[in-house]
C-alpha cells in the first residue's frame, strides 16, 4: 500500500484549532510534519488536565509511535527549540530517534529577533503586529540568499562568516539602534549548540524516501493560515511563508502525489491577532463575549486576539486556493449562549457585490459585509460527540456553512479536549 499524506490547513487568520485536530489524526499516522513557519506558531493540545503548547515542534509528539519532522520550509530559532525540548523532557515525552529537523531549515538568529522588533517600531502605526520572533527577517535572508541553513551550523567558519555578514548588513541599515545585539556572543553560543543538535538534524529526503517505500502514513501540519499567507493573505499584514497547499509541498519532500486529503480548519467565528484588515471584526459586546468565552489569547505572545463573526468570503478564498477535501469546524461550543449568530456571506463596494476577497487596503477599506443572521441554539454543545445530539439550530448553522463552501464538515469541535469532537 502506498504512502499518503493528510494536510491540515488554517482557513482564516490562524488559531482555528489545527493543533487539536493534528493530535487526533496523528494517533493513526506514522509521521507528523511541519513544513513552514517557525516558533511564531502556537498550537495547543489538551488531554484531560494536561495542556501542551507546541510552537516550532509538530503536534504529533504526544503519540509515542509517531515520528515528527520539522521540514525544510521551516525556520528554526535554536534557543527556543531547546526550550521546547526541555519542556518535553519535563513532561516525560521521549523524542530520541523520533524527532528530526531538516538540515535545509533556515536559522532564525537572535539577530533576526532584534531586527523584527526594530522594523515593527519603524513602521509605527502601520506595524504588522508580528510575533517578533524574527520570522520575516529570517525568510528575507533566505530569499536574498544570505541566510544560514541548519546544515551550515556544523561548519564553524561558514557559520561565522554568514552571521557576521548578516549582522554587518543590518548594522548598516539600523546603525546604533542595533547596538544591543552582540554578534560575538551569538557566534560563541552556536559552538555549544552543535553537539546538542547533531542527532536531530538530518537530510529529510532519504528519511521520507524510506517512509514512502514502507507505505508510512503522514500528516502535515500547516502553521498560521490562508489569511496570513504571503501570497493570498491580507498583504502586508501576513506572515512570511506560504500557508497553503503549495507552501506545504514546497516545504517538505513528500511530492504532490502523496496528498490524499486536505482538511481546512475553520473556527465557528473569527479571530485575528496582530494588525491588518478584519472585515467581520466586532468591536462590541458580541466581540468581547467571543473573546472571553473562547479564551482568545495568543499562545506564543499572550496577546489578546481580536474577534468577530465567521467570514465565509474569506473561507471560500481559502478553499479556492487549497481545494479542501473536508472541513473541521472548531469551537462550536463557544457560540452556545448567543441569542443570534451572524455570518459574513458577501462583500459589496459602492453597492456592487465583489466576486472574491479583494487585495489591497484601498478596496478593503471600502468593503461592506453582507451578513446572514442565524438564531442561536442556547443549549450547551460542550463535549457532544454525535451529530444527532446537536441542537437543530446548530445543525442548520453547520449545514449552511457546508453548502456555502461546498465542502463537507467532517469534524466538529465541541471543546478543547481530544475527546470533544464529532466525526462524521
Ligand atoms: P510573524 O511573527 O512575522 O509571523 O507575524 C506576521 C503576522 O502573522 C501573525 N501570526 C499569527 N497569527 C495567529 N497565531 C499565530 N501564532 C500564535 C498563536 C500568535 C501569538 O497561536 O496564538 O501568540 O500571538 C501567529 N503567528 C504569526 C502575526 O500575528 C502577524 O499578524
Ligand atoms: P492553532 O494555532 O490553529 O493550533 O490553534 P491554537 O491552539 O492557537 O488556538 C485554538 C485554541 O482553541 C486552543 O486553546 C485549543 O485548545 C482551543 N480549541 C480547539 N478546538 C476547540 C473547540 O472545539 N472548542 C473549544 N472550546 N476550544 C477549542
Ligand atoms: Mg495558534
Amino acid at each position: 500500500m502506498g504512502s499518503e499524506a493528510i494536510l491540515v490547513l488554517g482557513s482564516q487568520f490562524g488559531d482555528e484549532g489545527k493543533g487539536k485536530l493534528i493530535d487526533i489524526i496523528a494517533a493513526e499516522r506514522d509521521i507528523c510534519i511541519r513544513a513552514q513557519g517557525g516558533h511564531n506558531a502556537g498550537h495547543t493540545i489538551v488531554h484531560g488536565d494536561l495542556k501542551f503548547n507546541f510552537h516550532l515542534l509538530p503536534s504529533g509528539l504526544l503519540h509515542p509511535k509517531c515520528i515528527n519532522l520539522v521540514g525544510s520550509g521551516c525556520v528554526v530559532h535554536v534557543p527556543s527549540l531547546l526550550k521546547e525540548l526541555a519542556s518535553l523532557d519535563e513532561n516525560g515525552i521521549q523524542y530520541k530517534d523520533r524527532l528530526f529537523l531538516s538540515d535545509r531549515c533556515h536559522v532564525d538568529f537572535d539577530l533576526h529577533h532584534e531586527v523584527d522588533g526594530l522594523s515593527e517600531v519603524e513602521l509605527g502605526k502601520s506595524a504588522v503586529g508580528t510575533t517578533r520572533k524574527g520570522i520575516g527577517p529570517t525568510y528575507s535572508n533566505r530569499a536574498d540568499r544570505s541566510g544560514a541553513m541548519l546544515a551550515d551550523i556544523f561548519d564553524d567558519e561558514l557559520l561565522e562568516t554568514k552571521l557576521r555578514r548578516m549582522a554587518d548588513g543590518y548594522h548598516k541599515r539600523y546603525g546604533g539602534l542595533l547596538s544591543k545585539y552582540d554578534v560575538e556572543e551569538e557566534i560563541a553560543r552556536f559552538k555549544t549548540y552543535r553537539e546538542r543538535l547533531a542527532d536531530l538534524v538530518r537530510d529529510e529526503v532519504p528519511l521520507l524516501r524510506s517512509a514512502k517505500a514502507q507505505g508510512l502514513k503522514m500528516v502535515v501540519e500547516g502553521a498560521q493560515a490562508a489569511g496570513l499567507d504571503i501570497a493570498f493573505g491580507t498583504y502586508p499584514f501576513v506572515t512570511s511563508s506560504n500557508c497553503s497547499v503549495g507552501g506545504m509541498l514546497a516545504g517538505v519532500s513528500i511530492g504532490w502525489n502523496s496528498v490524499k486529503e486536505v482538511i481546512g480548519v475553520v473556527k465557528a467565528y473569527a479571530t485575528r491577532v496582530g494588525g491588518g484588515p478584519f472585515l467581520t471584526e466586532q468591536l462590541n459586546e458580541d466581540g468581547d463575549k467571543l473573546q472571553s468565552i473562547g479564551k482568545e489569547f495568543g499562545v506564543t505572545t499572550g496577546r489578546r486576539r481580536r474577534t468577530g463573526w465567521l467570514d465565509l468570503v474569506q473561507v471560500l478564498l481559502a478553499h479556492e486556493v487549497n481545494s479542501f477535501t473536508a472541513l473541521n469546524l472548531t469551537k462550536l461550543d463557544v457560540l452556545d449562549t448567543f441569542e443570534e449568530i451572524q455570518v459574513g456571506i458577501a462583500y459589496t463596494v459602492d453597492g456592487t457585490e465583489l466576486d472574491s476577497f479583494p487585495a489591497g487596503k484601498k478596496i478593503l477599506d471600502k468593503v461592506q459585509v453582507k451578513y446572514r443572521t442565524f438564531r442561536g441554539w442556547k443549549t450547551s454543545t460542550t463535549g457532544v460527540t454525535k451529530w444527532d445530539e446537536l441542537p437543530k439550530a446548530a445543525q442548520e448553522y453547520l449545514e449552511f456553512i457546508e453548502q456555502f463552501v461546498g465542502v463537507k464538515i467532517k469534524y466538529i469541535g465541541t471543546g478543547p479536549g481530544r475527546e470533544h469532537m464529532i466525526v462524521r
